[in-house]
């Protein structure tokens, strides 16, 4: 029993023993009133927890080709036939470019007090190095100082996946060194300008699924399927990026920062809760993120990963390594869903991976299992795998078939049945005495879904995309009363 519960029944108890002897006290039953308030308190998340939304540059901005924007490699993916569902693109999206003021008041009627939002680096340094386009920096110090006058703190993400078009055809992105550096410069130059407001930062956004889609599977910008020892120095030219830019977002910063990443952390979940199975889960969560969270907390790639890729392997140095591991203020765990992993002593490792079969529930998008369990368990795996840091869960959310009712309005109960039970597994975390301190819904309001195109809806907010209007969800006035009592409702 969490301790907030233990006081919950000791109260109980107290209020009971002192009431009038009424039949139902009488009879040893708590009032309804008492078991609605401890079950409220039950329920409840730590004071100061912070409550915010998320969204992407590339899925929500828009002005593809405004003051003097570069092209990323999601520009020119998307426009080559056949690689997008519809053939869509971001060139309008949600058109945040222009109405960011109105979606700023979206966020400050649902109540949230942080917002993260991502940096796009070719709006900012057209040519991915080089002269900066002080107008597209601009954008972000409006978006900014709109966002304070409202009284909600911005956290910047530098990298979600829109890497400047010159630097794929130069050197082909992450494959290179170079655009680790590039990385870099950028990062520091951001931070030059925009740490005076802004403190909080994420270098990159889910190594995992950026270098995976992008150079393994093809199916995300730049669409490549190379080999696994090509794909495994991308995946290492990019942590190395991460490490670098961390400390250039530090050296360049005008007030104190706080830096973390937003990674795609893969959260293994014990089948149950017993000794073995939590042993397994925790190796699993370790070996499975090898190439992302594992070398950036512990500064070396796993002995079962250098193993498995053999002749595959990056090519490292040990300062590489170090710079990698760089220290973080915090970190950003974006947890959509988890695999169910079970002790195996048949196995060296010790651990097996459960295959879900087919019946196993999903939300619209056919990857997003729910597993609301994954929330509690990556939050306890990663502070016992890397110890004591504060914990944001910088993306959660779900897609839903979001088709408006005859009133206009989407009555989502599938989003909100998704949030109540995340939301329930984040709080037993919370309750725990684990360092969870935040948590960002994804997303504000729907988006371009990158290779789903406008098809995957994950907004709290329906956008009809012919008018741009925007409308709350069911699941918006859940979120709202969730922020508003600080506690799952
Ligand atoms: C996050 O990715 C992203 O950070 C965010 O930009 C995105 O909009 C959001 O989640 C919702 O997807 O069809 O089998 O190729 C989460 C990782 C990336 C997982 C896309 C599913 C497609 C899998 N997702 N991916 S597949």
């Amino acid at each position: 029993m969490s301790d907030i519960t233990r006081r919950g029944f000791a109260k109980l108890a107290g209020l009971v023993a002192l009431r009038p002897a009424t039949a139902s006290a009488a009879l040893g039953v708590p009032a309804e009133t008492d078991v609605l308030r401890v079950a409220a308190e039950d329920r409840q998340f730590p004071k100061g927890f912070l409550w915010g939304t998320a969204t992407a540059s590339y899925q929500v901005e828009g002005a593809a080709k405004e003051d003097g924007r570069g092209e990323s490699i999601w520009d020119t993916f998307s426009h080559t036939p056949g690689k997008v569902v519809s053939d869509a693109n971001g060139d309008v999206a949600d058109d945040h470019y222009h109405r960011y003021k109105q979606d700023v008041q979206l966020m400050k009627a649902l109540g949230v007090k942080g917002y993260r939002f991502s940096i796009s680096w070719p709006r900012v340094i057209p040519s991915g190095t080089g002269a900066p386009n002080p107008k597209g920096l601009d954008f972000y110090n409006r978006l900014v100082d709109e966002l304070l006058a409202n009284g909600i703190r911005p956290f910047a993400t530098l990298y979600h996946w829109d890497l400047p078009q010159p630097l794929q055809d130069k050197g082909g992105g992450w494959e290179s060194r170079d655009t680790a550096k590039a990385f870099a410069d950028y990062a520091g130059y951001v931070a030059s300008r925009l740490s005076d407001r802004v403190h909080d930062w994420f270098t990159m956004n889910e190594f995992w699924v950026f270098i995976n889609l992008g150079y393994r599977f093809g199916v995300h910008a730049p669409g490549l399927k190379l080999s696994n020892a090509r794909v495994n120095q991308a995946a290492h030219n990019a942590v190395l990026g991460h490490g670098l830019g961390v400390q250039a977002i530090r050296a360049h910063a005008k007030k104190p920062v706080r830096v973390g990443i937003a990674d795609s952390t893969s959260i293994s979940v014990p089948v149950m809760e017993t000794p073995a199975h939590i042993a397994a889960a925790e190796h699993a969560t370790r070996e499975s993120n090898a190439q992302a969270m594992t070398v950036i907390r512990e500064g070396k790639y796993t002995e079962k990963f250098l193993h498995d890729a053999g002749a595959d392997a990056p090519k490292y140095t040990a300062e590489e390594l170090k710079i990698i591991s760089t220290p973080l203020d915090f970190i950003g765990l974006n947890t959509y869903t988890g695999s169910f992993v079970r002790s195996d002593p048949t196995k060296p490792e010790g651990y097996t991976t459960i295959d879900n079969p087919k019946s196993y529930p999903h939300m619209a998008s056919p990857w997003l299992n729910v597993c609301p369990e994954a929330l509690y368990w990556g939050s306890r795996i990663v502070t016992k795998l890397w110890g004591n840091k504060p914990i944001y869960i910088t993306e959660n959310g779900c897609s839903s078939s979001d088709i408006p009712d005859k009133d206009g309005k989407v009555y989502d109960t599938d989003r909100v049945m998704y949030l109540r039970n995340y939301l329930t597994q984040l709080r037993r975390a919370a309750s725990e005495g684990l360092p969870v301190r935040g948590y960002f819904l994804w997303s504000l309001m729907d988006n371009f879904e990158w290779a789903d195109g406008y098809t995957n809806r994950f907004g709290l907010h329906y956008v009809d995309y012919a008018t741009q209007a925007r409308t709350p969800k069911l699941s918006a006035n859940y979120y709202h009363e969730v922020i508003a009592r600080n506690s799952v409702v």
